[in-house]
């Protein structure tokens, strides 16, 4: 009786232990296959301004009536580009060859040799296209320039009821970089999902401070391109990323004193930006980049190495500009997640968050490596 009892029961644990086996070995067919991350580069580049870009979509930040030279270069000088222009994207003006023929209804153009041109901005702040094409790899680089509110348009503190608040009076150790901006890119409800980058959009930088639109922020293509740069780096190490969740990107002088930050904080001249993985899941906050089931400091130290060992690989190269600057790590608080501030202001700055971590008790031996 008894024995029949157990070889019942055992048949019973003998049955439960296939379905469980069948179902954690059930094929993976089901799951929706992961797209692979595309930098969008072109296989070419665009040179203005001393910076050089192979994104397929960059903004660039112009004074009105400003002059800039646009190159195309690297996919052989023989190759010849046309440069398009357009008030909007829906009235492309386009040469006939590689010779700029068709004078544009936004800002002029004039050819300077095979593949220069020269760009005059427009005089009205806008969002004015202007695409670079390669004819027979049937290629775009998509420049979206932006033609700024001039700085000498804030009154007292303010620009178009847009609290900016005021830029110290004196330069930080006397640096070109700590002037105040030349001026203000006009965030508008309309504009505001605008590419920057093929990754990021320049609603993503708007200050955090109430206010209803027109905004206003500031933004350098060094960041954005640095930003991509990293992006880019980030999937190749295997963090699929499809942007950067931005904490913080541009601050007004008002705001950035609110929040009771350094009178010369970086990101009150739109090339610093607090940025961190949000990707599984996408919840606002830092993802457990390292599998330890816990989001905190070790994240974004994680994310810092990447980007440090990134920097360092990269500082004696052509991408020097953008790739020279302040990385410090952060870990969370009551508010918000942990994060990792990047900057590119032109010469080297490295900061961690350890006096926060320490006090928690850290015990990573490399953050006491790196706490010293
Ligand atoms: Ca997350
Ligand atoms: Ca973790
Ligand atoms: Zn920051």
């Amino acid at each position: 009786m008894e024995s029949r009892i157990m070889k019942c029961l055992s048949r019973i644990a003998l049955a439960f232990l296939m379905v469980v086996i069948l179902t954690s070995f059930r094929p993976q067919t089901l799951a929706k296959p992961f797209p692979s991350f595309s930098p969008e580069k072109a296989t070419f580049a665009v040179r203005f301004k001393g910076i050089i870009s192979p994104y397929r979509v960059l903004g660039v930040f112009v004074l009105p009536g400003e002059t800039v030279t646009l190159e195309a270069i690297g996919a052989g000088e023989q190759n010849p580009y046309v440069l398009l222009t357009s008030t909007s994207p829906t009235t492309w003006k386009k040469s006939r060859d590689h010779f700029y023929v068709v004078q544009a209804s936004a800002g002029k153009v004039r050819q300077l040799a095979l593949n220069q041109w020269q760009w005059v901005a427009p005089k009205t702040p806008g969002m004015y296209p202007v695409k670079i094409r390669q004819q027979r790899l049937e290629e775009t680089i998509t420049l979206h320039m932006f033609v700024l509110v001039p700085f000498s348009r804030v009154q007292t503190g303010y620009l178009n009821g847009y609290r900016i608040g005021s830029y110290p009076v004196a330069a930080y150790k006397g640096l070109p970089i700590y002037h105040p901006p030349r001026g203000f890119i006009e965030v508008t409800e309309k504009n505001q999902d605008t590419l920057v980058t093929p990754h990021f959009t320049l609603k993503q930088f708007l200050c955090k401070q109430k206010g209803g639109y027109p905004k206003y922020i500031v933004l350098r293509e060094e960041l954005l391109v640095q930003l991509e740069l990293i992006l880019e780096r980030v999937n190749a190490k295997g963090y699929r990323a499809d942007t950067f969740a931005i904490m913080s990107g541009y601050r007004t002088p008002f705001y950035n004193q609110a929040i009771g930050n350094g009178k010369y904080s970086r990101h009150q001249w739109g090339d610093a930006a607090d940025i961190f993985i949000d990707e599984f899941p996408k919840d606002g906050i830092m993802d457990d980049l390292n599998g330890d089931g816990l989001i905190n400091y070790a994240d974004a130290l994680l994310l810092y190495r990447l980007i440090d060992e990134f920097q360092e690989e990269h500082f004696e190269d052509h991408f020097t500009d953008f790739t020279v600057g302040g990385l410090g790590w952060y870990e969370k608080n009551t508010y918000r997640g942990p994060f990792v501030h990047v900057d590119v202001r032109g010469f080297p700055a490295r900061w961690g968050d350890c006096k926060r971590v320490l006090r928690l008790g850290g015990r990573d031996k490399n953050l006491r490596g790196m706490c010293n």
